[in-house]
């Protein structure tokens, strides 16, 4: 209940955190983008504002997977990725920052799926276009079962531990 209220004000309030701001920190078009700290609630407000931005839209069947930063239109793999450009550009140690892809259980099915995890002073929180609250991976959504992370800073791609 706490939770869909903060959502339905996000929704509703005046924009903290501004979509063209964002967008140009994420692409390289404005610099010193950096912040002293990122909050949990932080982590929040880009979520939110990261979902909503861009249009839902899956990619093309048969066509290669294609991962962008603010297509205006686009699936997991985009939020994942402006998520976590922008973290970049407001200076989080890339350590901090694993792309998850698997697969969750939904309507019925396993479906591929693509999160940000990050690591936060209280636990990991993931960022996800499913939903605008941030959760910990204990409480995942949907069932989880991992395929492959990708750590910024760490190896190119490993299995993941949970
Ligand atoms: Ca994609």
């Amino acid at each position: 209940m706490f939770a869909a209220l903060i959502i339905s004000q996000a929704l509703t309030a005046a924009p903290v955190l501004p979509a063209g701001w964002l967008k140009a920190c994420a692409t390289g078009e404005a610099t010193h983008c950096e912040v002293a700290s990122v909050t949990t609630e932080d982590l929040f407000w880009l979520n939110v504002a990261v979902n909503h931005m861009i249009k839902p839209k899956a990619d093309v069947g048969g066509e290669v997977e294609s991962w962008r930063v603010f297509p205006a239109e686009g699936d997991c793999s985009d939020y994942t990725l402006s998520k976590r450009a922008v973290l970049l550009a407001w200076g989080v140690d890339p350590k901090r920052l694993t792309i998850e892809l698997g697969e969750h259980y939904r309507v019925g099915q396993w479906r591929r799926h693509m999160n940000l995890r990050v690591v936060t002073p209280s636990g990991d929180l993931i960022l996800d276009n499913i939903q605008d609250q941030p959760y910990a991976p204990a409480a995942r959504p949907f069932p989880w079962r991992a395929i492959a992370s990708q750590p910024s800073a760490g190896p190119l791609w490993t299995t993941p531990e949970d």
